[in-house]
């Protein structure tokens, strides 16, 4: 009975795929097998005929089998199983810790929040705190200014209470006014949306924007898997376009008219444009230049820009610098009747990483007041976002300034945690291009790096024999090696025939070396391994 359970899972999920396969430009396809592996392994876990239960792998929502995120995938289930043996069983494995850098989380690495932040955020969550005179001993001075501010907007003070749909408005002014001092230009209060870190305003947007598979959304490849996995769950068609890795992640615009002209002749309306400044996965920042001809091609025809602006406060070279597309529109003229504009900004990453907080907004500007009320019904079914979250949003966009107490300290913190980022990157970076068949761009920005894998015929094979994309191959065996985990290309979508995968430059810095010289030995290993 379990035997049949499995081979159905298989049957039905690969089914499900392939018509995804029958897709040509989806850059997908490879990562298939993991899918199936996973429903199969789900089946067997459950040594129940799958008969018994109301709800079967042929009954559930087939955009649900569809939806992938990788960077929760296989790869990291198999590291937590290598985890949980290094504990049982000390010794078990060539290495005694398991290093995670598939995902941009900072704090489980060890970074430190920034003070400033958590002394605001303690004082609201326990406000009968501001009324000790110890406190003023312990906190500083604007960090109880700050509270009290804080709760002075919060109505009846009770941070236990549901806000308005869109967040506490007088948070949203903080968040208007520090866009305002960012970009040089007015925002406004009742054009942001709070939200529990930027994933579910991503969401809202795309539950939006797709009502059938002919609505297409143009996403870069390779893109963060949130973008595709939203809109697979949503019933979208994701139209890719390509990021030149040749000219260090270029996004060309001809490439974006190219795919808006093929995705149409095959009667797709798209809705949308995905901008990622800073990539993720790919660390390039855009020009000025390239992000007014994104403006410009947006506003010709007629496509709402959603730009994913979370890492921000990422940048890590001399020569190039954040401009928020509310920005660059701006300074070119254009006002909402011009351009439907979404900018989505997150707690979760810069030099605060609070991803656990689950805080983030998004900013629309260019929509009409009717359709402004769909969204806010929408939101309002969720009632509101967690209120830390929320007062973390408005300190993000409003830290401390020079003659606030805490200004030194914090400009400390910060500028400790981004430099070390930089140094991390470069460190990698000159380490992935030592190697053999392994070219790796500049990381100018976000939290990753993405290399490139020449890998050798030899192995191709080998992986394709398993029925594992290549890249997969080559991460699980590093994960066996060295325990380092890194997300394959394939997650992520990459030019067809190409090899990369995916690795955060998140470990603390004294662990870099140790990183890169694990690294190189299994690199090199692995070449001398499946030489032709
Ligand atoms: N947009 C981008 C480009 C991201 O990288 C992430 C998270 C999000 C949105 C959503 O984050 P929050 O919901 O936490 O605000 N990055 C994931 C990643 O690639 N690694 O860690 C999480």
């Amino acid at each position: 009975m379990r035997r049949f359970a499995v081979e159905k899972a298989k049957k039905l999920v690969s089914g499900a795929l392939l018509s995804s396969r029958s897709c040509p430009s989806s850059p997908f396809c490879s990562s298939s097998p993991a899918t199936v592996a996973a429903a199969a392994a789900a089946a067997t876990a459950t040594m129940a005929p799958t008969t018994s239960f109301p709800v079967t792998m042929e009954s559930i929502n087939p955009k649900v089998l569809k939806c992938e995120y990788a960077v929760r995938g296989e790869i990291v289930a198999h590291a937590q199983r290598l985890q949980q043996e290094l504990q049982t069983k000390p010794g078990s494995h060539p290495f005694d810790e398991i290093l995670y850098c598939n995902i941009g989380n900072p704090q489980s690495l060890g970074q430190l929040p920034v003070t400033f932040f958590r002394e605001v955020l303690s004082l609201c969550d326990h406000p009968s705190l501001l009324d000790k005179s110890e406190t003023h001993a312990l906190f500083s001075s604007d960090a109880i200014a700050r509270a009290w501010q804080i709760m002075d907007v919060i109505p009846g003070r009770a941070t236990g209470a549901y806000s308005h749909s869109q967040g506490v408005k007088g948070l949203r002014d903080a968040i208007a006014e520090g866009i305002a001092v960012r970009d040089g230009f007015p925002a406004n209060a009742e054009d942001i949306f709070l939200t529990d870190g930027a994933s579910p305003a991503v969401h809202m947007m795309m539950q939006l924007l797709i009502s059938c598979e002919k609505d297409g959304i143009l996403c870069p490849i390779p893109q963060y898997p949130l973008y595709s996995a939203s809109i697979a769950l949503h019933g979208g068609s994701l139209v890719p376009y390509y990021l030149d890795e040749a000219t260090g992640w270029g996004l060309e615009t001809a490439e974006l008219k190219k795919q808006l002209e093929e995705a149409r002749s095959r009667g797709i309306t798209v809705r949308a444009l995905v901008v990622i400044n800073p990539g993720n996965p790919t660390g390039q920042v855009l020009a000025e230049e390239n992000q007014r001809e994104v403006v410009e091609f947006c506003k010709k025809e007629g496509l709402v820009l959603l730009a994913d602006e979370v890492y921000q406060e990422n940048i890590y070279v001399d020569n190039k610098k954040f401009n928020s597309f509310k920005k660059i529109a701006r300074s070119m003229g254009y006002g909402d009747e011009d351009l439907s504009l979404v900018s989505f900004q997150s707690v979760s990453k810069g030099y605060y990483g609070e991803c656990g907080k689950r805080g983030g907004y998004m900013e629309i500007t260019g929509f009409s007041p009717d359709v402004r009320d769909q969204i806010y019904k929408v939101a309002s079914v969720n009632l509101c976002s967690n209120i830390s979250g929320q007062i973390l949003a408005s300190l993000v966009m409003n830290p401390p300034k020079v003659g606030d107490e805490s200004y030194e300290s914090y400009m400390a913190e910060r500028d400790g945690i981004l430099s070390s980022l930089a140094r991390r990157a470069k460190a990698l970076e000159d380490a992935f291009n030592s190697l053999e068949g392994v070219t790796c761009n500049k990381a100018e920005g976000a939290m990753y790096l993405f290399p490139c894998l020449c890998l050798p015929q030899k192995a191709i094979e080998v992986a394709k024999a398993v029925n594992t994309p290549p890249d997969a191959f080559y991460a699980r065996r590093l994960l066996e090696a060295t325990g380092i985990v890194v997300v394959p290309g394939s997650g992520f979508g990459q030019v067809p025939g190409t090899w990369h995968f995916r690795c955060t430059i998140l470990p603390q810095e004294d662990k870099i070396p140790a990183i890169i010289s694990r690294l190189k030995a299994f690199h090199e290993a692995f070449m001398e391994e499946f030489r032709d």
